[in-house]
């Protein structure tokens, strides 16, 4: 009798130090903001600008004079060293210029030899590129990643398209304006589009 209700008290005693150090449930996770998947790396960048500014021909030149997968123009080219306009007119791309730096490692050495050349336009719109990120980080607009603008989320990789479009200008506006100036290009596709469908993608840069 005495040893049973010595060994009530034993297992309630035991009963009460697993209770004392039974670990707590771990609490759930805060709810937070979670980070955007990315679009892909930067060759699907390139791909989807591809499909955007050409449907992927790398042979056809527009109404405007601009050219290949990327519709590259002559500032476009001039920004990637690829080419140096002699022309007075500067406001057309009549390609009445040089093929300079690395066009003619690509046997790009005239319009005609740029069309098409896959390889060629590749290389240059990385070139491009390269330069457009020095223009982003020269006008700090790398801060307004993470921004909503218009309801539209600021990425490193919408900038790089915005400024594809309509150029860096434009961009740095629209960006100082928050949103009030929305530019367009010469066939009314707006740089918020722009910002938009190639939003999220991975790139080579960073500030
Ligand atoms: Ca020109």
């Amino acid at each position: 009798m005495k040893i049973g209700l010595y060994g009530s008290y034993f297992v309630a005693a035991l009963m009460l130090t697993a209770c004392a150090t039974t670990p707590a449930p771990a609490p759930a996770p805060a709810p937070g903001p979670t980070p955007p998947t990315s679009a892909g790396d930067f060759d699907d960048y390139l791909v989807a600008l591809a499909d955007r500014e050409s449907s992927g021909d790398p042979s056809i030149e527009n109404p405007y004079g601009y050219l290949g997968l990327y519709q590259m123009g002559e500032m476009a080219l001039d920004d990637a060293h690829w080419y140096e306009e002699t022309s007075p007119d500067t406001l057309t791309n009549d390609w009445i210029g040089a093929w300079i730096g690395d066009a003619p490692s690509y046997s790009v050495v005239s319009k005609d030899t740029f069309l098409g050349n896959i390889t060629g336009q590749y290389a240059a719109i990385n070139s491009y590129y390269d330069r457009i990120w020095g223009y982003i980080q020269y006008y700090d607009l790398h801060d307004y990643e993470g921004d909503v603008i218009n309801g539209i989320e600021i990425t490193r990789s919408g900038l790089l398209a915005g400024s594809h479009l309509t150029g860096i200008g434009t961009l740095k506006t629209y960006l100082e304006t928050d949103g009030d100036s929305v530019s367009v290009d010469g066939f009314g596709t707006s740089i918020e589009e722009y910002l938009t469908l190639f939003a999220n993608y991975d790139t080579p840069y960073t500030p």
